[in-house]
């Protein structure tokens, strides 16, 4: 018999006494041999779609650290260049796309199956990597939520408010929401295909979910997650999916049974004591340690780890951090806070 994958163990919905760890970003800026692949790759985009050396920083810690888990190397944005946007990362500012406002923009992306095309790169990245990993190491697929991912295609670029969006959910409904149906049907092919070049785990990343509020947060949240998960479930029933909608707030109660999640992913500006009493009673949740605590440390990461860890610990939990780690972080504090978790 095979021990069973923690972090699948978790997913299942079993208590652990060390609960398993991974960690948003955690192959990126902050680690030197990540720059180095980078400036190997040339730019951020060729490194996504270098099939070996996207395995290669995929792998990097793992090989540091020993995570649980690895999350394939790629981006959200993959999709809507797949899809036919034009996308280009400006360096020190981030992405940049092609616009959509209307109709016709619309009408102008690629058909569904075209994506495979595009992303056949990415898939083969899982493969690489189903074969690369220990056998210990869960590989986590993902891809962006649909919201999310289209408040990028509207506005062209990054928002701090994801206002040219909401302009357009409010002006033309009907694009707007044209938009999120071609996002969810090609979600859940893009994730079905990862799936079956051997991601285990599939994540769905809705960073800027936060700024849906009230029945816009059901309709264009909860609902495209619904579908897709719903989509994912009936072709591949065994392969549990984490969702992420970042900063929900009061809208993270219920949203395992209103998206049929197998975790619910946590940022943290919700308290420990209060998503155990009201999101992790419903199942597995991750989370959710400030990513400030990999740039500050010292005694304040130490305490905040213990605390989160002993909260969580009478249910299912996978630790992570409530966001990405930062490219200012010390690799050693996150060293610090694996031995904290695995009670170093
Ligand atoms: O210069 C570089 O090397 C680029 C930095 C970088 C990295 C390392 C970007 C640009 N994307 C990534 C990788 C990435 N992005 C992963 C890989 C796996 C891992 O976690 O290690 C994943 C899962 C993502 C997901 C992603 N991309 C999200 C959702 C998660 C989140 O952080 O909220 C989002 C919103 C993006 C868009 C994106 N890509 C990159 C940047 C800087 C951004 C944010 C842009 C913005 O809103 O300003």
């Amino acid at each position: 018999m095979v021990r069973q994958k923690t972090i699948l163990k978790a997913l299942a919905g079993e208590t652990q006494d060390v609960p398993p760890i991974w960690m948003m970003r955690q192959a990126g800026r902050y680690l030197p041999e990540y720059r180095a692949t980078r400036a190997e790759a040339g730019d951020f985009l060729s490194l996504c779609y270098n099939s070996d050396l996207a395995t290669e920083v995929t792998l990097q810690p793992i090989r540091r650290y020993g995570f649980d888990a690895a999350i394939l190397f790629a981006d959200i944005l993959l999709l809507p260049q797949a899809l036919g946007a034009d996308l280009w990362f400006v360096t020190g500012e981030g992405p940049r796309l092609s616009t959509i406002s209307d109709q016709a923009g619309l009408d102008a992306l690629k058909p569904t199956p075209d994506i495979h095309e595009t992303l056949s790169p990415i898939y083969q990245t899982v493969r690489n990597l189903s074969g690369a990993l220990p056998s210990e190491t869960t590989l986590i697929g993902f891809a962006g939520a649909p919201w999310t991912v289209a408040t990028y295609m509207i506005a062209g670029r990054g928002t701090p408010d994801q206002g040219p969006a909401h302009a357009l959910k409010d002006e033309n409904r009907t694009v707007f929401e044209g938009l999120l149906a071609r996002l969810t049907e090609a979600t859940i092919e893009y994730l079905s295909a990862q799936i079956d070049a051997g991601a285990e785990v599939v994540k769905l990343f809705d960073s800027w979910a936060g700024s849906l509020k009230g029945s816009d947060f059901d309709r264009y949240a909860t609902g495209p997650a619904r579908q897709i998960i719903e989509a994912l479930k009936a072709r591949h029933p065994d392969t549990p999916v984490i969702a992420f909608p970042r900063e929900a707030g009061d809208k993270y109660v219920g949203f395992h049974q209103a998206t049929g999640a197998d975790c619910v992913a946590l940022d943290n500006s919700v308290s420990p004591g209060w998503a155990v009493a009201n999101v992790q009673k419903d199942g597995c949740v991750q989370g959710n340690l400030a990513s400030s605590h990999m740039v500050t440390g010292g005694e304040a990461l130490a305490q905040e780890t213990r605390a989160i860890v002993k909260a969580f610990g009478n249910g299912p939990h996978i630790f992570n951090l409530g966001h990405g780690i930062t490219p200012d972080a010390d690799p050693d504090n996150v060293q610090r806070m694996i031995d904290v978790v695995r009670g170093g």
